[in-house]
């Protein structure tokens, strides 16, 4: 009989840039959901940042803040683990030996490479090549059977489920579940504020293309003020704006902050211009992310007490993942060593 896998949540977030609306509605806010329903590890994924470049002390910072995030959109680190991927040495072993277990030809057919790489893909790093197989032993280091991400993660969260059935394969096991994508909600893929067909990005060049957790309230106004949109009235229903891809972006992120659907919500604005529906949709941003916000900026007071939980974090995670590695290792034939 098939072994059943105890559910489990794992996912990650890049510390490569402050984290932006697109990071809290497609994944924050939903990891705070999972929370108490389910056993929850999160983790902020510095050895997949450092695939592109990274200037140490900003990516010293920006993981500390990113945790600050995580705190004060709700993670509560009784109740989720919580911790930083470069401390916990399961992740980087597992990586390399499901490079071994993945294939070439996989890695070449993965979007947010080609995204990343542009026309430069021979300049890029090898890691960054490699980092598929680097979120598959994230996930599978924790044995996780759900992995809530937006919708531009899927393509990689199918990819690790290859590679667990392939190591299951070749080895003969059930030992690694197949983990599934969670991706719920009006804002699973939120667009830049400048280009409705471009994925709202922290690391974008144009900080005007996003809402940061950091941007004051007259920030977040004046972005949203300017985002690009039409002269054209809002419709009825989702149904009259398939070729208004920054309208359906903007009514999508107050959906998605308001709790409402976005055919609900376009009830209420049929007929009205951006000039009323943007100023309501800044109101509404601002006393959703102003709590939040201010949070982050105590936490960030205090470095030290970040570091305690991360740290507090990282042993609990070490505490599964390792055992879970010392199996893997011994299945594919090595001898059992000093862990
Ligand atoms: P980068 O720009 O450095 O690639 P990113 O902003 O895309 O970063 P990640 O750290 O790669 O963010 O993603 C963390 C999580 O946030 C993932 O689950 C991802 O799917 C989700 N996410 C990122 N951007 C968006 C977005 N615009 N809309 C919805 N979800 C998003
Ligand atoms: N690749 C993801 C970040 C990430 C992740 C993970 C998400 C790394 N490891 C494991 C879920 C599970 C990204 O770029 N958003």
């Amino acid at each position: 009989m098939a072994r059943v896998h105890t559910p489990r949540i794992f996912s990650g977030i890049q510390p490569s840039g402050g984290l932006t609306l697109g990071n809290y509605l497609g994944a924050l806010r939903r990891f705070v959901e999972k929370q108490g329903q389910i056993e929850t590890i999160y983790c902020l994924v510095d050895l997949h940042a450092i695939t592109v470049w990274q200037e140490p002390e900003r990516l010293r910072h920006q993981t500390r803040e990113a945790a600050a995030a995580f705190l004060a959109a709700g993670i509560d680190p009784a109740q989720s683990v919580l911790f930083v991927q470069s401390h916990v040495p399961a992740h980087a072993e597992l990586g390399w030996m499901l490079s071994c277990v993945a294939r070439v030809g996989w890695m070449n057919r993965m979007t947010q490479f080609k995204d990343k790489a542009g026309k430069n893909a021979e300049a890029v790093s090898l890691g960054l090549y490699a980092y598929p197989a680097l979120m598959a032993a994230d996930i599978l280091a924790y044995r996780a059977t759900h992995v809530p991400v937006g919708e531009d993660q899927k393509q990689h969260v199918e990819l690790t489920r290859d590679i667990a059935a392939k190591f299951n394969h070749d080895y003969g096991t059930d030992f690694f579940p197949s983990p599934e994508p969670v991706i719920e909600g009006a804002a699973t893929r939120v667009m830049s504020l400048r280009d409705g067909t471009k994925k709202m990005s922290k690391s974008d060049p144009s900080d005007a293309s996003r809402i940061n957790l950091t941007d004051d309230a007259d920030a977040i106004a004046q972005k949203i003020r300017k985002a690009r949109t039409d002269a054209d009235p809002l419709p009825g229903s989702m149904e009259g704006l398939k070729d208004r891809p920054e309208a359906r972006n903007l009514v999508n992120i107050y959906a998605a902050l308001s709790g409402e659907t976005p055919d609900a919500l376009l009830a209420r604005f049929e007929g009205q211009g951006f000039g009323t529906f943007k100023p309501a949709l800044a109101d509404l941003a601002v006393s959703v992310l102003e709590p939040i916000t201010r949070r982050m900026n105590e936490l960030m007071g205090d470095p030290a007490e970040i570091d305690r939980i991360l740290l507090a974090g990282a042993e609990k995670a070490d505490a599964i993942a390792s055992p879970i590695v010392a199996e893997a290792r011994e299945i594919m034939g090595m001898i059992r060593g000093p862990r």
